[in-house]
């Protein structure tokens, strides 16, 4: 389509705000309003129940420019782990695809490829870097992604479905993961302006080691998004201020990906110029695997007699859903199920015939979910130390749990005091009562 007029807010007539918003949890697989960093530690087993944070995978913060000059496009960039980035030709002409910040030359002098982004578009493109910054010391010296779909005040339209970033799976550059079979839950912060017009359509990718793309979350449009709030940016060259602009910080996922890599490719769905102006920092790819702990709910126990084994499975703090994890878990030598099982995790199925020594499981979390449980009983008819751990299972979509032990010893070995109080409990009416009288 032909370059026609943008739809953008007059000159000068960006929007004042009485109060700011504060971000509220939003839709499944949409936006989710986001808190505090999350710190860069791993779940581990031993917290059932209690979240733990999900670990950051990679981040692009895109500070990494050695000078303000020249001004960048994104396929120019090398972040600080040497990662390289690719965009379709449309996100990387007219002022889209560039690496900018409110501190670079407002009168754009810059190299041969700023000559189709024009002094206008290029100081609101400052602006809007600005207030991506706007929780940082130095706003200014903020750099991300700019998107104005246009050049000095003219829409050109980019057309849709398009890569706006993308990292460098073509040079072999696929982001390691922890391991395979990994729930990847994305963060970013997204800045938008002209929502009057035409919205950006935003939604992301993971690519495999072959660049085919598998869906990272679902499509969202951040116009008009519970989590956005307003940044009052100064003015800069032809573009007035001050002035609010929306930002954000939205989550794609969580996804359950196979793979040991993962590139990451971000797409803008919509295909108009006329409005569409956006800018995004801070893409943060993140493990947020579910934790499953296990535990013997008895430390002790007769032969024959029935150990209530429980499984946790506790979401990772931001509490996205985690749909379709499973796990196997091969009973010791000995120990069979002894009973049905019970679960009130969702779409939970448990299969585990009585008698067998295997207990397999499906499931999910919900969205808002901290954990949920499966319960059975086990026994085993001969007397040893049964330990179940990680080496008995195999796990889908969660991190594997620690050891846990049962005692298994007729109660004529066990402490006085012990049976004694187990006795005393009237806890063994069944079992073998033959034991139990021979120690009263
Ligand atoms: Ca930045
Ligand atoms: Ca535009």
């Amino acid at each position: 389509m032909s370059p026609r007029q943008e739809k953008l807010p007059a000159r000068g007539g960006r929007r004042f705000r009485a109060a700011r918003r504060t971000a509220a949890v939003v839709t499944a697989g949409a936006a989710v309003a986001v808190g505090a960093g999350f710190p860069l530690a791993g779940a581990s087993p031993g917290t059932p129940g209690t979240p733990q944070a999900p670990s950051t995978i990679y981040l692009e913060d895109f500070q990494n420019v050695a000078s303000p000059a020249p001004i960048l496009r994104l396929n120019q960039y090398t972040g600080a782990n040497g990662q390289s980035y690719f965009a379709d030709p449309a996100w990387l002409s007219n002022c889209n695809g560039l690496v900018t910040s409110f501190g670079q030359d407002p009168n754009a002098p810059g190299p041969t490829s700023m000559s189709d982004c024009g002094p206008l578009t290029w100081n609101g493109s400052q602006q809007i870097a600005y207030a991506l910054g706007g929780s940082s010391a130095n706003p200014a010296g903020n750099y991300a992604i700019t998107a104005a779909t246009g050049h000095d005040g003219v829409a050109v339209d980019p057309g849709a479905p398009k890569v706006e970033f993308q990292t460098g799976f073509q040079a072999g550059q696929n982001i390691a993961l922890p391991g395979k079979n990994r729930f990847l839950l994305l963060s970013y912060d997204v800045a938008v302006e002209g929502c009057q017009a035409a919205h950006p359509f935003l939604y992301w990718n993971l690519l495999d080691t072959a660049g085919t793309p598998s869906p990272l979350g679902v499509q969202i449009d951040p116009c008009g998004s519970p989590v956005l709030h307003p940044v009052t940016v100064p003015g800069i060259g032809l573009a007035p201020g001050p002035g609010d602009i929306d930002v954000g910080t939205f989550y794609a996922g969580a996804t359950l990906y196979a793979g040991d890599s993962a590139g990451l490719q971000l797409v803008n769905n919509q295909p108009s110029g006329g409005g569409n102006d956006h800018a995004f920092d801070n893409v943060k790819l993140m493990d947020a695997t579910p934790q499953l702990d296990k535990s013997f709910d008895l430390s002790r126990a007769q032969p024959g007699q029935a150990v209530p084994l429980t499984f946790t499975i506790t979401n990772t703090s931001e509490l996205a859903a985690k749909n379709g994890w499973s796990f196997t878990d091969t009973l010791p030598l000995g120990m069979v199920v002894a009973g049905a099982a019970g679960t009130n995790c969702p779409s939970g199925v448990v299969t585990a015939p009585n008698g067998s020594s295997s207990i397999s499981v499906t499931g999910n979390l919900d969205l808002g979910m901290a954990s949920c449980t499966v319960t059975l009983n086990v026994t085993a008819a001969h007397d040893g130390n049964y330990t179940n751990g990680p080496g008995n299972i195999t796990v889908v979509g969660l991190n594997p749990p620690a050891d846990t032990t049962v005692q298994v010893v007729p109660m004529m070995s066990w402490p006085v005091g012990l049976a004694a109080a187990v006795l005393g409990s009237g806890a063994w009416l069944l079992g073998r009562r033959k034991e139990v009288v021979t120690t009263s």
